[in-house]
């Protein structure tokens, strides 16, 4: 396969810069931290790199709120950092994939503080959504996706729409301003070397230019702002300015949409190239559920010949070693809480199995920092010391994302865990719960049966067995019978998962409560667990090697 689609079949890796490794001691995540830390990211095995936003921002959501796309926010570092960052990567052969947020912008962009100093009536307005209220209340009945109306108002009376924290006006794509600033953008990045783009809230842009009323829970079709037909234009556009370079830059869609088939329009040949499986993420520890949810991804994927992505965690979902561990496994749109009863150890053993499963699959995986040290949510940050935008707007009713945000823990055996170097100013911008001690990667790199062992093993394993992708740093390495047959499942117990790839990789899960013999095979290339006998225990997933 040819290196302009190494995204096709890549393991990408999640890095939410504030919480991956603080150079400076400031307590917060930096540029200079992940430099430190790439050969590790190498050493796991990895193909891409995935940096949330880290362009200067008021930070009113983590930098989800962006004040200018052309500067790196000071608490992560500054343009030459980002740009030794992306060459640094280069030369371990680490793809860099940047974050970009069409959606919408902080209320601190030039442009919004432009627009409200303008006043209504101003064409300077005409990149947001500003209209009068009806009497004293907003325009519409929309409410924002952290609670609470989705719309503010201004001094002078208008208000302006705001589908997330009031900090982050939506943009207008209707004005040809905003197209135009955004293309310019993203040729900012790709020209500083990025090679691909991960787009936020990609659903959402286009909005009913009526801004009607609708009742939520009954929405109209088209919705009056996810999914409309208009958004696609966006993107294709993107496409036309990513296919100018060489290699093509690739795009990556955030489109939580529970219909594979409108996923799929998202992922037509001159749209984006991938887009996260977020029906998988949301799917139970299940077999039939995970079977019906594999195939559907499949099925959407295959007519516009794009891959498939096998996502868990990120930095928005409760950790999966966490949902894992509970009675009902399944993330939904669950409020987080407190109080949910959590089997910690069951948690991360189906997170070991289900690490396996998705590196198996045919398509690219996505990987969140954290989780290949087995990285659990933390649900008892004081409330005080709670950042997310969520936490506050619902007034605590949804304890909100920080759980899954708590700075990584390196080494040493107090907090904090090397994410700070020893003398550090302050400590972590969210507590680390001193139970991490025997969790950090120094603790677990020479564990052998440890979770980050597994990533390593598996990643590697997976590189030599299910892909065909070149890999830079090696070119001896033996590819599939291109005739051989890429993925089916096979006859099994309907409490089992199994499937073969490639014609000699068979994989199976145990997902029944009762240990089960394991098939025919040549050689066990990996177990998530021990096997006992012959047996694969519950909750325990292998790799075999099977007559080719
Ligand atoms: O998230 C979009 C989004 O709608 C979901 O993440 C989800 O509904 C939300 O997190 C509630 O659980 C993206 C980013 O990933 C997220 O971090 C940002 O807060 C959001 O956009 C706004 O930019």
């Amino acid at each position: 396969m040819s290196q302009h689609q190494w995204w096709r079949d890549a393991v990408i890796y999640q890095v939410y810069v504030r919480s991956f490794a603080d150079a400076n001691g400031d307590g917060v995540g930096d540029l200079a931290g992940v430099r430190q830390h790439l050969p590790y990211l190498a050493e796991l095995g990895v193909d891409a790199l995935w940096f949330n936003p880290w362009y200067a921002s008021p930070q009113a959501d983590a930098g989800y709120d962006v004040s200018d796309y052309r500067a790196i926010d000071p608490l992560f570092g500054d343009l030459s950092s980002a740009s030794a960052l992306i060459a640094e990567a280069h030369e371990l052969g680490l793809k860099v994939i940047i974050d970009v947020v069409p959606n919408h912008v902080s209320d601190q962009h030039p442009w919004f503080v432009e627009a409200v100093a303008a006043g209504p009536g101003s064409p300077l307005r005409d990149r947001f959504w500003f209209r009068p209220g009806r009497g004293d209340l907003p325009p519409n009945d929309w409410q924002s996706v952290f609670g609470g109306p989705a719309w503010t108002q201004v001094a002078d009376g208008e208000w302006y729409l705001h589908l997330f924290a009031p900090e982050q006006p939506d943009l207008n794509w209707t004005s040809p301003d905003v197209a135009a600033e955004h293309s310019d953008v993203l040729r900012f990045w790709f020209d500083r070397g990025a090679d691909g783009v991960r787009i936020d809230s990609a659903t959402m842009p286009a909005k009913d230019p009526s801004l009607a009323d609708f009742d939520p829970a009954d929405p109209p079709l088209p919705h009056p702002y996810i999914d409309r037909d208009a958004v696609h234009d966006i993107y294709r556009s993107w496409r036309a300015v990513a296919d100018t370079y060489e290699p093509p830059r690739a795009l990556i869609g955030e489109i939580w949409l529970d219909k594979p088939d409108r996923l799929a329009l998202y992922l037509r040949p001159d749209e984006m190239h991938t887009a996260f499986n977020f029906d998988y993420l949301n799917c139970a520890w299940d077999p039939k559920a995970l079977r019906h949810v594999i195939d559907a991804t499949l099925e959407a994927h295959a007519p516009v010949d794009a891959p498939a992505t096998w996502v868990l965690s990120n930095h928005d979902v409760t950790r999966h070693v966490t949902r894992y561990g509970r009675a009902d496994s399944s993330y939904g749109h669950a409020l987080r809480q407190h109080g949910t009863s959590v089997d910690l150890s069951l948690g991360a053993r189906r997170a070991r199995a289900a690490l396996l499963l998705n590196l198996a699959l045919p398509g690219s995986v996505y990987l969140y920092q954290g989780e290949e040290l087995g990285l659990e949510e933390v649900e008892d940050i004081p409330n005080g010391l709670r950042q997310d935008p969520i936490f506050h707007r619902t007034g605590g009713r949804d304890i909100g994302r920080d759980g899954c945000r708590v700075p990584l823990p390196w080494s040493g055996d107090q907090v904090p865990f090397g994410f700070s170097p020893d003398d550090a100013a302050a400590s972590p911008w969210l507590p680390q719960p001193a139970t991490w001690a025997g969790r950090t990667a120094e603790a677990q790199a020479g564990d052998p049966n440890s979770m980050l062992s597994l990533y390593r093993t598996a990643i590697a394993l997976r590189r030599q067995h299910l892909t065909t992708t070149t890999d830079p740093r090696s070119s001896s390495l033996p590819s599939p019978p291109s005739s051989s047959p890429l993925f089916e499942w096979l006859p099994t117990d309907p409490s089992l998962l199994a499937f073969t790839r490639a014609g000699s990789f068979t994989f199976l899960a145990n997902l029944s409560d009762q240990p089960v013999h394991l098939p025919p095979h040549d050689e066990i290339l990996l177990a998530s667990g021990p096997l006992l006998a012959g047996l694969v225990p519950p909750d325990t997933a292998v790799w075999l090697r099977t007559g080719a």
